[in-house]
């Protein structure tokens, strides 16, 4: 029988992240969200509490904790604020590639200075043309000497006007599709780099997305990852990593949703009792907690499988898959609970919607992670 209970270093960790949320977080996010804010003192109290570079072995300055032990503060912190979890674990996901494909000396040169200090980091992977067909990126790598020059543009970057580092993922030969990707570190001080503006989004609006272009970026080999050509895997291989907290971020924004429905339920009353004492509401409830607590599970597995050192691709993608789909839902009914006050801005409950939808999307849409299902799933009965 599995043990699915938390050792007291873990209820820890829980405690820690939940009092950071629901102090720091928490009463800064309806602002944030309505005006699109960056919180970047929040950013920078979270680093002090050691709630950023979660994945980073300590010796390095990170937090050195477990895939496990990351997404029980992830679904904390998300519970208060998606769009702040989400700028503050993309330093997660840029570094991943450096934990997966750097050298020593490459982890000792980057990452110590990097988490010595409070700083953000940005992924840079998805195009203007490409989002799901990573491979077919057009971002150029042109050898000159014992330096790269990168030319080329980057879309939805999380962080990417307030980052000091980047990971590149550019191409030494597009004939080659995704054989001929290569990954960089590429400090923001680089002559050529020009972050674009803010977009105007639909939820998360307490992070920053934008553009980045490099244009004629000069980069030294030395701060390649791994061989030209390897950078593809690389990426595939750190998205198997950072997948399964986007599950724990979705399921944060589902167990709100679900607890904010709840409590409204009891309080408010039609045709002379509290609406929880309806069956239509309560047949809701209860299929909510039921996704909810799945997602969790799965989200777990995935955790604890990759700990254990699976690969971890075909978890990962379930628990991203089914934990965003609930939030979706969760939300959803959440605000059909409300009814009409639900479909309020005064209600926090549609901002929870339009958080859960960006689960969906990024970090490889769910489209993508039901084709990796599906040929993982395959490849066992084949
Ligand atoms: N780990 C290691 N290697 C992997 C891998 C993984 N999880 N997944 C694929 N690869 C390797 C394959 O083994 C293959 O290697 P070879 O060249 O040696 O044959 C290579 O990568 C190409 O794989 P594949 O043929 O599966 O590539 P496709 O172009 O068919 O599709 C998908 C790959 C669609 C799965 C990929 O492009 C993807 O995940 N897209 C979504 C990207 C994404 O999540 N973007 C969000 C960015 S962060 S917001």
């Amino acid at each position: 029988m599995p043990d699915f209970s938390l050792s007291p270093e873990q209820v820890s960790l829980v405690d820690l992240a939940r009092k950071f949320a629901r102090t720091v977080m928490a009463p800064q996010a309806a602002e944030c969200d309505r005006t699109g804010r960056f919180p970047e003192e929040i950013y920078r109290k979270a680093f002090d509490a050691g709630l950023v570079n979660l994945n980073v072995p300590q010796e390095y300055g990170g937090s050195g904790l477990s895939l496990l032990d990351q997404c029980l503060i992830v679904e904390e912190l998300a519970y208060a604020c998606a769009g702040m979890t989400t700028s503050i674990i993309a330093n997660c996901l840029a570094l991943e590639p450096i934990l997966l494909g750097g050298t020593v000396e490459q982890r000792e040169r980057f990452l110590k200075p990097f988490c010595a200090k409070y700083q953000l980091a940005s992924f840079c992977l998805t195009e203007p043309t490409g989002g799901s067909d990573a491979g077919a990126l057009r971002t150029r790598a042109t050898r000159d000497g014992s330096d790269y020059l990168l030319d080329g543009e980057k879309c939805f970057i999380t962080n990417a006007p307030h980052a000091s580092l980047y990971t590149v993922f550019a191409t030494v030969d597009p004939s080659q599709r995704h054989r001929g990707i290569t990954a960089f570190v590429v400090p923001r001080s680089t002559p050529g780099i020009t972050p674009g503006p803010d977009e105007e989004k639909m939820g998360h609006r307490a992070s920053s997305t934008s553009t980045i272009r490099f244009e004629q970026v000069r980069v030294p080999a030395e701060n390649r990852l791994g061989a030209e050509g390897e950078g593809f895997a690389l990426a595939m291989r750190t998205l198997d990593q950072t997948r399964t907290p986007i599950g724990a971020l979705a399921t944060g924004i589902a167990q709100a949703a679900l607890d904010h429905a709840a409590r409204y339920a009891l309080q408010r009353r039609s045709f002379g009792r509290p609406i929880a004492e309806h069956q239509a509401i309560q047949i809701k409830l209860a299929n909510m907690v039921q996704r909810v607590r799945a997602a969790r599970l799965l989200t777990w597995q995935a955790a604890a499988a990759i700990d254990a050192g699976a690969r971890g691709t075909l978890e990962s993608s379930i628990a991203k898959c089914f934990a965003s789909d609930t939030a979706m839902e969760v939300a959803d009914e959440a605000i059909q609970t409300f009814g009409g006050y639900g479909y309020m801005k005064s209600y926090p409950v549609e901002k929870l919607l339009r958080d859960a939808k960006l689960t969906q999307i990024y970090e490889g849409a769910n489209e993508i992670q039901r084709l990796v299902i599906a040929r993982e799933l395959l490849a066992t009965y084949a």
